[in-house]
């Protein structure tokens, strides 16, 4: 998505406005930090690598600034059609940043490789986030760190613990230090480029990805195909696509049991996200390989 920056106004002469662009690996913990940053649940968030699949804007608004943040999909090696939509994303989110937080995490490894390239061909600044401080033993932070700084140069170095909260209000100050003058892009109200069915979908999503054994959630896709709002309640209609027959047994459950359970703790969460009363009706369906057919995907919001 290439993003039209604004031609400069009066207003832009103390206001500053910039998208800042979270990189990293799978489950550093790039949408706990998107979400601590923003003050409020926005980004889904699982102890299961390749939670997140879009970008999604999280927009912090100040009086005299706003903060774009791009929450991504974490770097992998492309294995179907559906990755390499993922990784697109995070393309772009790097061509459009003005700061890039790299994200790393001092408790699990992995190969780094490809994510350090990406990171070192952005020209613009970059802040050096190591994550999950506090299940991790400091020499292995001080590890992760010596091994960052020595591959590229950061404009700052942060050891932080997105879940608890630690240091993330220094980084947010290092971000306001960076950003351009600019007017705002987005209406200071809003909070993320994305309507509320896409978040309705995510929180399903997030439920699969909880509940559901081993590798089946990577087979679903949840889409929101109705979505009626009145003033009581909100009626929502949606489907959750699997890649084969044999997945839609697993997802319905004994007796429906399952998919009553994912129903149920779905709903709670979008009744607090939408705040007011539910109605939630779960389908599942059958879209044959799904993850690498370009129609599917595109149909799901993967362009
Ligand atoms: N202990 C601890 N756990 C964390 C921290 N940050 C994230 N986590 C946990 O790490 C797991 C992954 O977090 P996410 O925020 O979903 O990670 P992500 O980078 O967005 O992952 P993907 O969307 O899969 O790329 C979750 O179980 C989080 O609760 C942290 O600072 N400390
Ligand atoms: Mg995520």
């Amino acid at each position: 998505m290439y993003i039209c920056k604004y031609i400069l106004d009066p207003l832009s002469e103390i206001h500053k406005s910039g998208f800042v662009t979270i990189l990293g690996k799978p489950n550093a913990g790039k949408s706990t930090l998107l979400n601590q940053l923003l003050g409020q649940k926005l980004s889904i968030i699982t102890p299961r690598a390749q939670t997140t699949r879009h970008r999604i804007f999280g927009i912090d608004s100040g009086d005299d600034y706003q903060i774009i943040y791009s929450d991504t999909p974490g770097v992998i090696r492309p294995r179907y059609k559906l990755h390499e939509r993922m990784m697109d994303s995070v393309g772009t989110a790097l061509e459009d940043a003005d700061v890039l937080v790299l994200l790393l995490s001092a408790y699990e490894t992995h190969d780094e490789s490809s994510l350090m390239d990406m990171a070192s061909r952005f020209s613009g600044p970059k802040l050096l986030l190591i994550n999950k401080i506090d299940i991790s033993q400091p020499q292995e932070v001080d590890m992760r760190m010596h091994m960052a700084t020595s591959q590229m140069t950061f404009h700052e170095n942060f050891k932080v613990s997105a879940l608890k909260g630690q240091g993330v209000a220094e980084v947010k100050a290092a971000i306001l230090s960076l950003l351009p003058k600019a007017p705002p892009y987005f209406d200071k109200e809003q909070v993320s480029d994305r309507p509320e069915r896409f978040f309705v979908s995510e929180i399903i999503r997030e439920k699969l990805f909880l509940l559901l054994y081993e590798e089946l959630p990577y087979s679903t896709e949840v889409e929101v195909v109705q979505f009626e709002e009145d003033e009581e309640i909100s009626r929502i209609h949606a489907t959750i696509h699997v890649e084969r027959k044999s997945q839609k047994g697993m997802i319905i459950g004994k007796g429906g049991l399952m998919l009553k359970q994912i129903g149920t703790e779905a709903r709670r969460d979008i009744e607090v996200f939408l705040g007011q009363k539910v109605y939630l009706e779960l389908f599942v369906k059958v879209s044959e390989g799904w993850k690498d057919n370009p129609t599917y995907l595109r149909g799901f919001g993967y362009r």
